[in-house]
């Protein structure tokens, strides 16, 4: 349910844009905040960011939500014997102090159920997150299309996903 990889500088150097949340979260930071692409009329998509935590208390992200989504899941995928699985993070996902979480493909992912639209390459799409504490931010997600082999796995896997 944890994951704490450490960043590849090669990612870092792809950061775009940071946002700091102001509302009881002021030492947390978010970071390349993007969503995948989508074709019409499909019903689910995957988030991704990083969130930096440079306080010296943890934070616990609850819950998700989004105006495009009927509703937004926290995700982590796991692989056992190269069998990708998907599964939902009930009680939250923490930021340690000093720490950082990195939602990417093929890892943590925020699962937008129910798309009340398409989701379109370069176009921006505001998620609500909600922390233990009280805090809440919203951040502007990007669209944007992949096309690595991987990570079109991953759609597919996506595709079949229900709960
Ligand atoms: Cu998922």
């Amino acid at each position: 349910m944890k994951s704490f990889s450490t960043i590849p500088a090669v990612i870092m150097f792809f950061f775009s844009s940071m946002v700091v949340a102001d509302t009881g979260l002021k030492e947390v930071q978010f970071k390349d905040p993007w969503i995948r692409t989508t074709s019409t009329g499909h019903p689910m998509t995957a988030g991704y960011l990083s969130i930096l935590n440079n306080g010296s208390e943890d934070v616990e992200l609850v819950t998700v939500s989004s105006s495009i989504a009927k509703k937004v899941e926290l995700h982590e995928t796991t692989f056992h014997n190269n069998i990708m699985k998907m599964r939902q993070l009930e009680s939250g996902v923490k930021i340690p102090a000093k720490g950082a979480i990195h939602f990417l493909p093929k890892g943590l992912h925020f699962m937008f159920k129910g798309l009340k639209m398409k989701v379109k390459d370069g176009g921006k799409y505001k998620v609500n997150l909600k922390f233990k504490n009280g805090g809440k931010a919203e951040v502007t997600m990007i669209g944007r299309k992949i096309v690595s082999k991987g990570a079109h796995k991953h759609h597919k896997h996506h595709k079949h996903h229900k709960h």
